[in-house]
């Protein structure tokens, strides 16, 4: 098939998802056509079956916002015409679906139809999807795609409860390369980022609030109050870097924390932690997260949104209510304070991870999704 993909193209899990799902059909055999304004991360550069096509918007003198989603949906007719292609895969519905469906009604004209799949990732549903000023956008381009999937049950759940969607949601889970990510000793790097050596809790996330950053801190700070030889090192930028830098300050740990700003490959800091920290306020998936586990590193998480269809407490790590630093600090000490827990978490983590989770499993339930839809059209 030829595949248009659209997503956003910077740090952040839908773009992780729709880049590596590319990559995955093109090496399926798909032609695959990336269609954004830049390239995306994780693509890093163009191989057999993938091309990139950048959006460029014009600048006018009356634009004082110059109209990207416009310039998209013409990039995507282009593309689609040109490049013969059989479906647009957008993720994150704001602005990808409605340029989508858009570029879709002009090629009908044009006595061509693409069918548009649209992917819900997360706050495109459930916070700025529900803002008033985007709600009816995002609702139209949900019934009018001709196919919608969901990374979770609890966000197909919250999409039907937030919007009036008529069309049926396939859930189809976020997925990894469990033979890239798994867990590759390197005693030098580990000295090089702890040199008082302990154990290493890391946190990964593109620090916007909803990550709650500073509960990190903050539980961080309580295991050194209990004198644990203990690092934290924290990987991603964004918003919230600066107050999570001030409150270490403040607590009097900033000397044992390491931000490293943004990581790739993050495989090789995965491998040295023995818990990944994830008490986010709101995470429709989780996708960090199951990098971590694929590298055998335990979870602990909030016990919120679609956390728990990924992390199975007591399984793979634990989950602890929002914003509870006691509980969270109670089952991090658990598990950096006992070998046996450490490693049976361990490897309940990597093991569902490569169950539930690899690629090859799901990567195959989108080409399956594809071809019904496809029919049907
Ligand atoms: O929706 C967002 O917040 C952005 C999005 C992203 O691009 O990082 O994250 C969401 O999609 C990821 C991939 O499907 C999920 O793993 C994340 O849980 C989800 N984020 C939230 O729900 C906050």
């Amino acid at each position: 098939m030829n595949i248009g993909i659209t997503c956003y193209p910077v740090y952040g899990g839908s773009g992780v998802v729709a880049t590596e799902l590319g990559k995955a059909l093109a090496l399926r055999g798909h032609q695959i056509h990336f269609i954004a304004y830049s390239m995306p991360f994780r693509l890093a550069h163009v191989t057999e079956n993938i091309s990139f096509h950048e959006v460029a918007v014009n600048t006018y003198p009356l634009f004082e916002y110059p109209p990207y989603s416009l310039a998209l949906t013409g990039k995507m007719v282009d593309v689609a015409r040109f490049e013969h292609l059989d479906i647009l895969h957008v993720h994150y519905a704001i602005p990808h679906a409605t340029s989508a469906v858009l570029a879709r009604e002009i090629l009908r004209e044009q006595g061509v139809y693409v069918p548009v799949f649209t992917t819900l990732h997360g706050t495109d549903i459930t916070l700025v999807g529900q803002d008033p000023g985007f709600a009816p956008v995002v609702n139209h381009a949900i019934n009018h795609s001709d196919g919608v999937t969901a990374v979770s049950e609890y966000l197909r759940s919250e999409t039907k409860r937030h919007f009036q969607v008529d069309a049926p949601i396939e859930v189809i889970p976020n997925f990894i390369d469990t033979t890239r990510f798994r867990r590759c000793e390197n005693k030098a790097f580990k000295q090089a980022v702890c040199p008082d050596g302990g154990k290493v809790i890391v946190h990964v996330s593109n620090f916007r609030p909803v990550k709650r950053v500073e509960d990190v801190i903050r539980v961080f700070h309580r295991l050194v109050q209990d004198g644990m030889a203990v690092n934290l090192l924290l990987a991603g930028d964004g918003p919230d870097r600066m107050s999570a830098e001030r409150l270490a300050r403040e607590l009097g740990v900033w000397g044992q924390i390491r931000f490293l700003g943004k990581q790739e490959p993050i495989e090789e800091l995965l491998s040295i932690a023995d818990v990944f920290l994830i008490p986010s306020g709101s995470e429709t998936f989780g996708l960090a997260a199951l990098e971590a586990m694929a590298c055998n590193v335990p979870i602990v998480s909030s016990n919120i949104g679609g956390l728990p269809e990924l992390n199975v407490d007591g399984e793979t790590g634990f989950l602890c209510p929002l914003g509870d630093i006691d509980a969270l600090t109670r089952k991090t000490r658990a598990i950096l304070s006992d070998d046996a827990l450490q490693q049976r978490l361990a490897k309940g983590a990597r093991r569902r991870a490569v169950e539930m989770f690899d690629q090859d499993r799901i990567v195959p339930m989108y080409e399956a999704y594809y071809e019904q839809a496809l029919q049907a059209a």
